[in-house]
């Protein structure tokens, strides 16, 4: 089975291969950002700006099937999570997954849950999560500063208090309040 790229892209190969085939294609340059892409140039600009788009895609599956298939990233609905392997405390943890564009991995429902959960398997690792409580409310929220839409608390947790304002993932899956200052593992979302 075919996914809906490949046959855009096909679509649009069969396309450029008449027009190839009429000669009306100057064998020169690509589009710009599509390097070592030919046969473009001669093409009305809605259809070029239409086969790069579907290059792109195409590309994209590409990348996302090969990371995904050794376990480097997981895809969960419009979420893509990815761990670096290291264990940081919070504040680091946050700023390694801030540096490359992304946040600290937080839940918003049982299958992002499960998806972090897979990765926290994959390392045997705890994994802090996107998710703190405020410094003087002491409320669970969101790094962005939402509160919680989604939680899924180990029996008898929350129970820190004052002193544990970060939230770990145990390998159920289950939640713990806790310390910022432990070493756990750092899984981010893009
Ligand atoms: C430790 C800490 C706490 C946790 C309890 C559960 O004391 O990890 O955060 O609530 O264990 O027994
Ligand atoms: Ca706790």
């Amino acid at each position: 089975m075919l996914s809906c790229s490949s046959y855009t892209l096909i679509a649009l190969a069969a396309l450029l291969v008449t027009c190839h085939a009429l000669s009306k294609c100057p064998e020169t340059s690509g589009l710009p950002g599509i390097p070592g892409r030919n046969g473009l140039k001669g093409l009305p600009d809605s259809l070029a700006s239409k086969f790069a788009l579907a290059n792109l895609k195409h590309r994209l599956f590409q990348l996302e099937a090969a990371l995904a298939l050794n376990g480097k990233i997981r895809k969960v609905g419009e979420k893509i999570l990815a761990s670096n392997g290291k264990k940081a405390d919070f504040v680091s943890a946050l700023q390694s997954c801030e540096e490359v564009g992304g946040t600290l991995a937080a839940p918003k429902n049982e299958e992002e849950n499960k998806a972090i959960m897979d990765i926290v398997k994959q390392y045997n690792q705890y994994a802090y999560l996107g998710i703190r409580k405020g410094e003087t409310s002491g409320q669970v929220k969101y790094l962005n500063g939402m509160p919680l839409s989604y939680s899924n608390w180990h029996q008898h947790e929350p129970n820190g208090k004052g002193t544990e304002k970060c939230v770990e993932m145990y390998t159920d899956g289950t939640w713990n309040d806790k310390k910022c200052n432990m070493y756990r593992l750092t899984i981010c979302e893009f």
